[in-house]
């Protein structure tokens, strides 16, 4: 029988059937030996060995359409990174960081800005105007006036989507509205249980519907761009397409270079100046980490 992992805790994988029943499976040997581990996402064949009590073992692994590194999860389509307007504020530096990662691994990202209610409206336009230009889907919503809720349920339909973002971003309070019978813990229930940041939790799949899922990733919360030619960096800002192969110089890396097409474009106002110091300060940082 075929079906979905959900979920991997200590050894366990939770396999969900067609038929929405969820099996509790070990892997077996040969997984070990092809050095090969199953993970969140992935499609698996399975025996059944106990109907009753929904136990048995993974069998197989179906060919990945992708697989991420960190997290270690498989079968995306797409990732939603939340973050909110306010408490806490925008932390463009982070936001795009996740963005380079996701482009690096060719996984489109919608972005969500949350709180809408708290956030000044010229501000959020000019967030939403930045990162639109930049070829993203960026969405406006608020958990708590229930704003946006519908269009970003539209964007999630027939997907399976890694969520991301800071924490207090509203990232449960959208799984909430998204998933009324799921009910993660939002961030005043874990006050009030003095649990919160701690807690141990893994990477799981909440279905929202047919062939519809959410990745809930604890801890894709802070990325690090690595293991990056510096190079490479620039065909992660997907602004730059335009002007690729436009410079004087033949791989222009848009950095100090005269008769360079990125920086005109950046002083014509045409490239988010905010977006380029990023660029700037990140291909800094991979170009000194290859001198040690
Ligand atoms: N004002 C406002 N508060 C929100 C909104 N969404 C979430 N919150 C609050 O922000 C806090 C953090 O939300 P939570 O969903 O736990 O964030 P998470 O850490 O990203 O999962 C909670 O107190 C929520 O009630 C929103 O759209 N507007
Ligand atoms: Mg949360
Ligand atoms: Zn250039």
């Amino acid at each position: 029988m075929q079906g979905r992992i959900i979920k991997g805790i200590g050894g366990f994988y939770y396999v969900a059937s067609a038929g929405g029943n969820i099996y509790e499976c070990r892997a077996k040997g040969i997984f070990r030996k092809e050095k090969m581990k199953p993970l969140v996402g992935d499609y698996g064949e399975i025996e059944i060995i106990d109907e009753k009590e929904k136990t048995g073992n993974l069998v197989k692994i179906l060919p990945r359409k992708n697989q991420l590194i960190r997290p270690a999860v498989a079968n995306i389509d797409q990732a939603l990174v939340i973050f909110a307007v306010r408490e806490p504020n925008p932390n463009f530096m982070l936001l795009d960081r996740f963005l380079i990662t996701m482009e690096r691994q060719n996984v489109p990202v919608i972005i969500c800005l949350n709180k809408e209610d708290l956030g000044d409206e010229e501000e959020i336009k000019e967030i939403v105007e930045i990162y639109s230009s930049c070829g993203y889907q960026v969405l406006v919503t608020s958990a708590q006036k229930e704003l946006g809720i519908q269009e970003l349920r539209r964007e999630l339909e027939g997907k399976t989507t890694a969520v991301a973002g800071p924490s207090g971003a509203g990232k449960s309070s959208l799984t909430n509205l998204l998933a009324p019978d799921v009910q993660m813990e939002t961030g005043e229930i874990s006050k009030k249980l003095g649990r919160g940041r701690h807690t141990t939790r893994h990477s799981q799949l909440i279905p929202l519907g047919e062939e519809t899922y959410l990745m809930d990733t604890p801890g894709f919360t802070s990325f690090y761009v690595e293991d990056m030619e510096k190079e490479e960096l620039r065909h992660c800002f997907p602004e730059f397409a335009p002007y690729e192969g436009e410079c004087r110089f033949q791989g222009c890396t848009h950095t100090h270079e005269p008769g360079c097409k990125v920086k005109e474009a950046l002083q014509e106002g045409k490239i988010s100046s905010r977006r380029y110091e990023n660029y700037q300060e990140i291909y800094k940082e991979l170009e000194e980490k290859r001198r040690y």
